[in-house]
């Protein structure tokens, strides 16, 4: 029987981890477990980033230097929308609009975003199972010192500058977590915490209540892989916020945030010095190669959090 994996995933980096996990272990055996906090509306489109992240880039069809987006897209729909004076800062490629009209025609029939997101990933081929945290909505936004913001105002429309003092995860209380979630993450073997920006990727997966729970009680082991290196982010703005927001920013101080369901934590070998500050918050830490470069790379890294977290050799 394949090993049950659930992993937690936020957008790119997360993308490319799936990528290289799949080709160790059997992906039906794989339940992702998406960030939806990031989605927004968009010339009356629903547009979900990250789960259509992760279903592009395991489907191979996610552009290859952004990580998002589809390669080779054209944007002649939204250089025509120029035309009646709607706004572009938010790049939606002609191939990707597509996935945005059907989502959003299938949501406005009366679908879930868990219903939709499967069909996507089944039109896709993935053989993953991919669900949204929640059906409901979770919106991230960020207070700067121009106010709160829309997350993806301050992530593409600011290029991430301004500082963030606060981030809240709206309508997180309130919401559910999608069929399937809380079942993956109690009847996996081995649940995965992917390298994702762990206050605005994987914070809102944790917001939804019954989710953090679940990971202090399910059996299985839980890993993580640090997104921090030598205290620097490899992508994003993880490492400016975790020091605005007074975490700090280390391999060691995602660790913490994790520490109360985390058994194993994955970092780079150049952040050797932090083994024992992990290891003290009762972590078992693993130094690693965790760059991600390619897919060869990521699988590797797999190998060594199935290996390090429950003991699997292939
Ligand atoms: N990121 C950008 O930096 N600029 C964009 O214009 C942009 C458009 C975009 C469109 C569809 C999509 O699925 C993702 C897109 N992203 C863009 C990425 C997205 O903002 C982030 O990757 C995530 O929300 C953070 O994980």
């Amino acid at each position: 029987m394949a090993l049950k994996v659930a992993v937690l995933a936020g957008g790119v980096g997360a993308a490319r981890f799936l990528a290289g996990l799949v080709r160790v272990v059997e992906p039906e055996g794989v339940t992702v477990i998406g960030n939806t906090g990031d989605d927004l509306e968009c010339y009356g489109l629903y547009i979900s980033p990250d789960l259509d992240t992760v279903t592009y880039t395991l489907a191979g069809v996610a552009h290859p230097e952004q990580g998002w987006g589809r390669a080779g897209d054209s944007f002649r729909v939204q250089a025509e929308l120029g035309r009646f004076g709607l706004p572009a800062w938010f790049k939606l490629g002609d191939l990707d609009l597509a996935t945005h009209i059907y989502r959003t025609l299938r949501l406005r029939q009366g679908a879930t975003l868990s219903q939709v997101t499967a069909e996507i990933a089944r039109a896709f081929g993935l053989k993953v199972r991919l669900l949204p945290v929640s059906d409901d909505p979770v919106r991230t936004r960020v207070r700067t010192a121009e106010g709160w913001l829309d997350f993806q105002e301050y992530f593409v429309r600011l290029g991430t500058q301004p500082e963030v003092v606060e981030v809240r995860f709206e309508g997180a209380q309130a919401a559910r977590p999608a069929p399937g979630v809380v079942e993956a993450i109690l009847g996996a073997d081995l649940v995965i915490l992917a390298p994702s920006n762990p206050i605005i990727s994987l914070g809102p997966i944790l917001a939804v209540p019954g989710v953090r729970e679940a990971l202090r009680s399910t059996r299985a082991k839980v890993a993580g892989i640090s997104p921090i290196v030598g205290g620097r982010a490899l992508k994003g703005p993880a490492d400016r916020m975790l020091k605005s927001l007074g975490y700090g920013a280390s391999a060691a101080a995602v660790a913490r945030l994790f520490a109360d369901f985390l058994d194993v934590w994955v970092i780079d070998r150049v952040d050797g010095g932090l083994l024992a500050e992990i290891e003290g918050l009762g972590v078992r830490p693993v130094a690693a190669e965790t760059v991600i470069l390619d897919p060869g790379r990521a699988a590797e890294l797999a190998r060594v959090v199935l290996k390090e977290a429950c003991g699997w050799s292939g």
